[in-house]
């Protein structure tokens, strides 16, 4: 007969994600890129014992539950000789090269040769300086459970060495990248105010806005310059944890431009060596503030979030 059945109600997907309430909720168990399984250009990809040293350390960061100590590493002569060399190559390159906030909070730190430094006492440091927190983990984490740590003021870090015939870049966070690069800076309360907020706008954030959230993340905690006067200084954790980034950045090989969170970010790359550009903040507390209003909108005031992907209704709930 005649009659047609009525057209289906069109499908709304409701995905729930539940919002992290309190660090355990952020998960630090997915670990993304090098893991345990080094690339094939990781200069520790033939070395079985590094591997093998890597996946006992991580396994470490895996058993650590929040509010426990840290536990501390005894390192190896080999990798006490890594730092020895990062820190020394490092530290000449500072009064040059690094921000005016950085060579304040360095010496609370009290960094020696022939001492790797372990995470629970920086941890202790960081806490008494600006509330901040330091959290083992085994390797490169998921860009949301990272930033969605900033939120509750905790760094995850990673806790294993460079591999040692490279020490003055590696392509990967490691040790000495966490301890150089990002603790002293942690130790900066205006800088700590610019990381938390883009924590905070991180935990209701949806997929591209996640995405962006990490490119403005890598492109001023990583790799960002500020002036000071007319010189560029480091503030980037992945130039003040390396010496070849460092060297290049100053040698006038790289370009400039000025940083704008609001922008469509270029691709970030932490496989293909040094950046190629740079961004600048025109002083610490103007980038830091403009930063932190960026992130204040980027927000949402509701809990429910909907939008439509490619023409699909999609409801979120953030709670
Ligand atoms: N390239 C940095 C170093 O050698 O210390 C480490 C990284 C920074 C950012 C990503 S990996
Ligand atoms: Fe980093």
């Amino acid at each position: 007969d005649g009659t047609k059945a009525a057209a289906p109600e069109p499908k709304v997907q409701t995905e729930v994600r539940r919002v992290p309430q309190s660090l355990e909720e952020v998960d630090n168990g997915q670990i993304l890129g090098f893991g345990a399984d080094l690339a094939e250009d990781h200069p520790g990809f033939k070395d079985q014992a590094y591997k093998d040293r890597r996946m006992a350390i991580a396994d470490i960061a895996r058993a650590h539950r929040v509010g426990d100590p840290i536990p501390r590493l005894e390192y190896t002569s080999e990798e006490v000789h890594v730092w020895n060399t990062v820190l020394r190559e490092l530290r000449g390159l500072y009064p040059d090269g690094a921000c005016a906030e950085f060579q304040r909070c360095f010496p609370l730190f009290d960094f020696k040769e022939d001492v790797v430094p372990q995470l629970e006492d920086l941890s202790q440091i960081l806490k008494r300086e600006t509330g901040w927190q330091i959290r083992p983990v085994a390797g490169l984490l998921h860009p949301r459970d990272f930033l969605n740590g900033l939120a509750f003021q905790t760094f995850h870090s990673t806790q294993y060495m460079r591999h040692p015939s490279k020490p003055m870049y590696t392509p990967e966070p490691d040790l000495c990248h966490e301890l150089l690069g990002h603790v002293p800076m942690l130790a900066d309360p205006d800088f700590c105010d610019m990381v938390h907020s883009i924590g905070v706008a991180s935990l209701c954030a949806d997929d591209s806005q996640i995405w962006h959230l990490t490119k403005i993340y890598w492109f001023t905690v990583e790799f960002g310059v500020v002036l000071e006067g007319d010189e560029k200084k480091a503030f980037g954790a992945g130039i003040l944890s390396s010496y070849g980034e460092m060297e290049h950045m100053r040698t006038g090989k790289a370009y400039f431009v000025p940083f704008d969170p609001h922008a469509k970010q270029p691709k970030m790359s932490y496989k293909d060596g040094y950046q190629n550009r740079y961004f600048v903040l025109k002083s610490f507390k103007d980038g830091a503030q403009k930063l932190r209003d960026y992130c204040s909108d980027i927000t949402p005031p509701d809990i429910m979030v909907e939008r439509e992907i490619s023409g699909q209704a999609f409801k979120e709930i953030c709670m």
